[in-house]
């Protein structure tokens, strides 16, 4: 029967997609409830042929609410989503704030669908855009020879960011064509015209917090805690849809063409790789659209068992507000 949904953060990058998803998915929505910070209270944004002004966020907020939404920030899940929860809605949250813990399910519908059966806090964790993204090219390989590990390079988009990082870029482009100045805001250097091998802060091991999660959240996704992951998560100038470059190694000998047929009549995800012919997936080909793609399927030259593969996807989307939906309709 329908339900009475609330997007936290409905002003951002990721929560207007997820009021774009539920539209287009025709999710059974009773009621509508979007919440921001006391800055966007009033403003206004249609859904279904009506509009809904937006509401300060505050404790209050959860009465009567089914499922709630959340895409503002790990602070304010960590001071919002228990209260969520305590007024009797299933939080599913965007943040990296409750990812790790022990209860909460951290779901790809796609791959891990049963662990969202249940969420002992009411609780259900959305996992990191870039983590989600690989994860959807490797989990028909893993499927089909067994994955052990994993060498990975990112290519973030800016809106990874949130809305800022759009604003950032476009602003710094426009003062170069037209010989204004800037000064870099959200990113540590200039992102036009330039990549930044840095993307979250800098942990002591040298990682950055984007880098681990690939391993921690990976291993957890995929039930494999003994996986091993080394990645590098870099920003680049491109608006939206993540790419990753990833080296994978398996248990079992492994076949380019048995590599491609493993994705037949998979879920969210699609092969386009025919380089002879110039077929091969880019951030613009996956932006606004709901599958990841995958090309550039090769045997790695250096490890035993092991492909090189290219997985682009759009992390606004599927990296974030088409996963969030699918969880919701899991329930
Ligand atoms: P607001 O637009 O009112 O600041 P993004 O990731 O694209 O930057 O979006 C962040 C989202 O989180 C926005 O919807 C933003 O609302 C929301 N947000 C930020 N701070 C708060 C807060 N203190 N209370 C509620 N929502 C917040
Ligand atoms: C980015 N992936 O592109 C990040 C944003 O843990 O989900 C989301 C951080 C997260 O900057």
């Amino acid at each position: 029967e329908p339900k009475n949904l609330a997007i936290v953060g409905a002003t951002g990058a990721v929560g207007e997609e997820m009021r774009l998803c539920l539209e287009q998915r025709d999710f059974p929505v009773k009621s509508l409830t979007l919440l921001a910070s006391a800055r966007s209270a009033g403003k206004r944004f249609p859904f279904r042929g009506e509009e809904i002004e937006v509401k300060e966020l505050t404790h209050d907020s959860f009465e009567g609410i089914d499922i709630a939404l959340f895409s503002a920030g790990g602070g304010i899940s960590k001071e919002f989503g228990p209260s969520a929860a305590a007024a009797g809605c299933v939080v599913i949250d965007n943040s990296s704030a409750f990812r790790m813990d022990e209860d909460v399910p951290l779901v790809v519908p796609e791959i891990n669908p049963d662990t969202a059966r249940t969420a002992p806090r009411g609780i259900i964790a959305n996992p990191n855009c870039s983590t989600i993204i690989a994860l959807m090219g490797l989990a028909p390989l893993h499927e089909a020879f067994g994955l052990r590990s994993i060498i990975a390079s990112t290519y973030q988009a800016v809106s990874g960011s949130g809305a800022q990082g759009i604003v950032e870029l476009e602003e710094q482009v426009n003062a170069i064509a037209t010989g204004g100045t800037f000064e870099p805001k959200v990113y540590p250097r200039q992102i036009a015209f330039n990549v930044i091998p840095q993307v979250d802060a800098f942990t002591d091991n040298g990682y950055t917090k984007e880098e681990l999660k690939m391993l921690n959240e990976g291993r957890k996704i995929l039930g494999l805690p003994e996986l091993k992951v080394s990645c590098t998560c870099v920003r680049v100038p491109v608006y939206r849809s993540h790419s990753i470059s990833i080296t994978a190694q398996f248990e079992r000998p492994v076949d380019v063409d048995a590599a491609r047929a493993a994705y037949a009549g998979k879920a969210g995800v699609a092969v386009k790789d025919d380089p002879a012919n110039g077929q091969f997936p880019v951030p613009l080909d996956t932006t606004g659209q709901d599958d990841c793609l995958v090309g550039r399927i090769r045997k790695n030259l250096v490890f035993k068992n092991a492909l090189d593969l290219w997985v682009v996807g759009d992390q606004v989307r599927k990296g974030a507000a088409l996963n969030a939906v699918q969880i919701a309709e899991l329930l």
